[in-house]
C-alpha cells in the first residue's frame, strides 16, 4: 500500500494592514490546490497564518510538530520575503521536506528565486495554477519519477534553473473540487457585519483587460474561463447551508463579464433566498451595462462592489490603459450608491510626473466620484506588469516587500518618497473627514449605514493609518468628537 504522504500548505504571515484591516480572509488557492491533492491520496492541511497572525515562533512550532513530508507556500511579490522564510524555517526544522511555492510573484520571478541565495530553501516553483500540478509533481517526486516531465514547474538542476513544459489552463473549472471542510472557519469574520464568517468563492478565472500596472491579465495570459452559474450558486448554498456562512466575497477578477450568465447568477440568488451578503469587484463598463438591472444586484445580496477607477484624468487612464473616463466612472459609482449598495473604489498615486499639485487636484476629483470607501494607492512596480520598465529608472526601493501599494517605492520627479507619503496621507484624512459626517447622518438605509461606520472603525483600529495618524495634524474638534460618537455606536 501506498504510505500516505502529509502536505502543510502556509500562507505567509505578511502584514500590511489594508485590506486585512477588515476582517480576516481565506486563500482560495490552496483550497483549491488542497481539493485535487487529497484526490489523489495525499492528507492535506491548511494553516492560514497570515490570517492568524501567529509569529515565526508559532509558525515553527507548528511546523515541526505537524512534520509533513511536503511543505507549500504561497506568495505574492509583497510577500516573497516572507514566504521564502516560512520555507527557510520548515527545512531548518525538517531536514528531509520537499519543498514548493506558488502563486503569481514565483510564476514570473522563478529564475531570480532559484537562482539567487533563496534557492536552497525552494525545490520547486509552481508556475499558473496548482491543482494539477503540485498532485502530478507530488506524485512524481514521491515515486521517484523525473520531475522534468512535470508541465508548469521550474527547479534547479546540475546547478542551472530549468523551467517545464507550460501547462494549458484548466478548461473545466467546475471539475475541480475545493477543499472546504479543511477550512477552520471560525479564523475568518469580518468586522463590519456583526456574527459574519467569510468565504472566498470563484465563479470565473481571468481578465480581458489589459491595465499596465496589473498582473492579472498576464497571470491569466489574456484568457478567460467561467464556471456553471448553477453550480456556483449551488456552491454558495452548500457553503451557507454546510458551514454557516453568511458573506460571500468573489475572489474573480471579472465576474460580470457575461451578462446572461451574471444575470442566471443573481437570478438564482433571488430565487433562493439564503439570506447572504456577498462582495464583488466590478468595472465601470460593466456597472454602466446593467443599470436596468442594478436593484437586482442588491436584491441578490450583493452589498459591497469595489470599482477600481485608478485615476481621475482621462490622460492618465488611457496611459494605464484603462477602460473607463472620468464621467462614466463618476456616474457608474453613483449608481451604485443610489442602489443602496456600498462602493470602494481606489486610485493610483505616484507615478513618475507625480507633483503635489497633481495630487491635489486628483483629490478634489475623488470628491466628485464620491466613493463610500476610497483608497489612495501608492503605484507598486511588479517587476513582471507592463509599466515596469518605465517606471525602471524611478524606483528607489528594492525590498518587494514594501510593495503593497501603501509604502513608496517610487520616486517621482519633482517629490521625494516621503514628500508622496504625507501627500497620501493627508488625501485619506482629506477625504474621511467629509465622509464621516455624511455617514453618521445617513437615513433610510440601516445595514449600509452600519456597515461604513464599522468600517471605519476598523479603518482607525487596525488600518496601516492608525500609525500615521498622528502625523496628520490635528483633526478639527467637530470630526474628533464624530469619531469619539463612532465608538459607542
Ligand atoms: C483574496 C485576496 C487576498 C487575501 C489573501 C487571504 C489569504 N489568507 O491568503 C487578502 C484579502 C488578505 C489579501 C491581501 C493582500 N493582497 Co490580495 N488578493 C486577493 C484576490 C482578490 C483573490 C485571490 C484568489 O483567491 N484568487 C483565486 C485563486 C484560485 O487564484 P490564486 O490565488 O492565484 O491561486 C492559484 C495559483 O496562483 C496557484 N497558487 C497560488 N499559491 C500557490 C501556492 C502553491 C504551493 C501552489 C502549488 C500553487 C499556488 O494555484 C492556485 C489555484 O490555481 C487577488 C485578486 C484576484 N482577483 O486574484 C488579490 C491579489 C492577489 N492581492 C494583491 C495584493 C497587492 C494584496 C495586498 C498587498 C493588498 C494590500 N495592500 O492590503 C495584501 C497583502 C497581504 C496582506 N496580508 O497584507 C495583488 C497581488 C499583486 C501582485 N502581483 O503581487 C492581487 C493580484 C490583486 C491585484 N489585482 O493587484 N489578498
Amino acid at each position: 500500500m501506498t504510505k500516505r504522504n502529509n502536505v502543510l500548505l502556509i500562507t505567509p504571515p505578511y502584514h500590511c494592514g489594508v485590506v486585512e484591516s477588515a476582517g480576516r480572509w481565506p486563500n482560495l488557492g490552496f483550497i483549491y490546490t488542497a481539493g485535487e491533492l487529497e484526490k489523489v491520496g495525499f492528507d492535506v492541511e491548511i494553516y492560514d497564518a497570515m490570517s492568524t497572525f501567529d509569529s515565526y515562533d508559532q509558525i515553527r512550532s507548528h511546523i515541526r510538530s505537524s512534520a509533513p513530508d511536503f511543505v507549500g507556500v504561497t506568495a505574492i511579490t509583497a510577500t516573497i520575503n516572507d514566504s521564502i522564510e516560512v520555507l527557510k524555517i520548515a527545512r531548518e526544522e525538517l531536514s528531509e521536506v520537499t519543498t514548493f511555492l506558488g502563486g503569481v510573484h514565483p510564476t514570473f520571478c522563478y529564475e531570480e528565486i532559484l537562482s539567487g541565495s533563496s534557492g536552497k530553501w525552494v525545490d520547486y516553483c509552481v508556475l499558473g495554477e496548482g491543482e494539477l500540478t503540485a498532485p502530478e509533481l507530488l506524485d512524481v517526486h514521491r515515486t521517484g519519477g523525473d520531475v522534468a516531465n512535470v508541465q508548469g514547474i521550474a527547479f534547479v538542476r546540475d546547478g542551472k534553473v530549468m523551467r517545464s513544459e507550460p501547462r494549458a489552463f484548466i478548461s473545466d473549472l467546475d471539475t475541480l473540487s475545493p477543499a472546504w471542510h479543511l477550512v477552520n472557519w471560525s479564523d475568518y469574520p469580518l468586522y463590519f457585519i456583526d456574527n459574519s464568517t467569510v468565504a472566498i468563492v470563484s465563479s470565473s478565472r481571468g481578465c480581458i483587460h489589459s491595465c499596465i500596472f496589473c498582473s492579472q491579465h498576464k497571470f491569466w495570459q489574456a484568457t478567460y474561463r467561467q464556471r456553471d452559474p448553477d453550480k456556483f450558486v449551488a456552491e454558495i448554498e452548500h457553503l451557507a447551508g454546510t458551514y454557516g456562512i453568511n458573506v460571500f466575497f468573489i475572489a474573480d477578477e471579472y465576474p460580470t463579464y457575461s451578462r446572461e450568465r451574471w444575470e442566471r447568477i443573481l437570478d438564482l440568488l433571488i430565487k433562493k433566498k439564503l439570506g447572504v451578503h456577498i462582495l464583488l469587484e466590478t468595472c465601470v463598463p460593466d456597472i454602466l451595462r446593467d443599470r436596468d438591472i442594478l436593484h437586482r444586484y442588491r436584491e441578490a445580496g450583493i452589498l459591497f462592489i469595489y470599482v477600481g477607477v485608478e485615476a481621475t484624468s482621462d490622460q492618465k487612464l488611457k496611459e494605464f490603459k484603462k477602460e473607463n473616463r472620468f464621467d462614466d466612472s463618476k456616474e457608474a459609482l453613483k449608481l451604485i450608491r443610489e442602489s443602496g449598495m456600498i462602493v470602494e473604489s481606489s486610485l493610483i498615486l505616484g507615478t513618475p510626473n507625480e507633483t503635489t499639485e497633481s495630487i491635489a487636484e486628483t483629490l478634489e476629483l475623488a470628491f466628485e466620484y464620491n466613493s463610500d470607501f476610497m483608497h489612495f494607492l501608492l503605484l507598486a512596480p511588479w517587476p513582471y506588469a507592463d509599466m515596469y520598465e518605465s517606471l525602471k529608472p524611478y524606483i528607489e526601493i528594492t525590498d518587494y516587500s514594501k510593495y503593497n501599494l501603501v509604502e513608496p517605492v517610487i520616486k517621482p520627479i519633482d517629490m521625494t518618497r516621503d514628500e508622496l507619503m504625507h501627500e497620501v496621507l493627508n488625501c485619506y484624512k482629506e477625504y474621511y473627514m467629509r465622509k464621516v459626517p455624511e455617514w453618521v447622518n445617513m437615513k433610510g438605509n440601516d445595514l449600509k449605514r452600519s456597515c461604513l461606520i464599522k468600517g471605519m472603525k476598523a479603518i482607525v483600529e487596525n488600518s496601516f493609518l492608525k500609525d500615521h495618524m498622528k502625523g496628520l495634524g490635528d483633526m478639527p474638534e467637530s470630526v474628533t468628537a464624530l469619531f469619539k460618537n463612532l465608538e459607542d455606536e
